[in-house]
């Protein structure tokens, strides 16, 4: 049996790391469209690098820890021999944490920079503004940017993901508003074959989509349904 997962914000709310939604799609009174955007990055690079240094320094909190639905997922995929392919939308390193090994990072992660010259990608470190903004400084090394997918860019591995769409016989949707796609739109590339679950403690606009849709909080419904 193929399967397919896909997690939004909704997976990680219960480890502490905010969703877009809690945060009515704002930051310190930006719209994220409006600061996780490659225009804005040109336009004021350290108000973009501020962004992404505070969420990336409150993601290290120690108190940021994988939680029993990331759990659950990890040690569902280390059952299950078949095809499994877990895409994530979120950019935090919880999956991995949990031990889950086939893990796509579709707007890719916090704790990596791209090299916009050399599109060479590192792990991150807090100097990296001042390097990169600093022609001058000792360890330039090219433009750095945060290694994630802004509004207007192409999002990572479509092709692998509309691949694992059309062979998926189950397909679980965990904790995304299905608002951005076209992350949102990956339901309806499935065959209609495939049993569709969606997860989430609200209905969302793709819910009429799924076969079954389950109210309620991932880090108990997860690990529930998976059992
Ligand atoms: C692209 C990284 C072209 C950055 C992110 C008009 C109409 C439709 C589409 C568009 C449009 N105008 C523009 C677009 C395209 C745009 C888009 O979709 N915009 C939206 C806002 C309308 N998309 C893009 O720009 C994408 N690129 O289109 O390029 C292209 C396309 C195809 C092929 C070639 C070229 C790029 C999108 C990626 C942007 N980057 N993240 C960063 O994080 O800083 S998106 C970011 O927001 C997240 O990664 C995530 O994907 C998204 C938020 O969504 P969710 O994860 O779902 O989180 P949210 O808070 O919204 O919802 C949480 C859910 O969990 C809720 O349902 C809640 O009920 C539930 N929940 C909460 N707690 C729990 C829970 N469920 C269970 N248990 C709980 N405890």
């Amino acid at each position: 049996m193929n399967i397919l997962i896909l997690t939004g914000a909704g997976i990680s709310a219960e480890s502490g790391v905010p969703t877009f939604r809690d945060a009515n799609g704002l930051w310190e009174g930006h719209r994220f469209e409006d600061v996780a955007t490659p225009q804005a990055f040109r336009r004021n690079p350290s108000l973009v690098h501020h962004f992404y240094n505070q969420r990336r320094r409150s993601l290290l909190d120690v108190r940021i820890q994988p939680n029993p639905a990331h759990r659950a997922l990890a040690e569902f995929e280390a059952e299950h021999r078949g095809g499994f392919l877990l895409v994530t939308q979120n950019i935090d390193d919880l999956h991995v944490r949990a031990g889950s090994k086939n893990v796509l990072a579709m707007h890719g992660e916090l704790l990596k920079a791209r090299c916009e010259t050399t599109e060479e990608i590192f792990p991150w470190r807090d100097d990296l503004d001042e390097t990169t903004t600093n022609p001058n400084h000792p360890e330039f090394i090219g433009t750095m940017r945060p290694h994630v997918v802004w509004f207007g860019e192409m999002p990572l591995g479509l092709a692998r993901i509309e691949e694992a769409a059309r062979n998926a016989d189950l397909f679980i949707a965990i904790g995304t508003s299905a608002v951005v796609y076209p992350a949102a739109g990956i339901v309806r590339q499935t065959k209609p074959t495939c049993r569709k679950i969606e997860i989430n403690l609200d209905a969302t606009p793709n819910s009429s989509e799924f076969d079954q849709s389950i109210r309620g909080k991932a880090s108990i419904e997860v690990p529930a349904f998976l059992k």
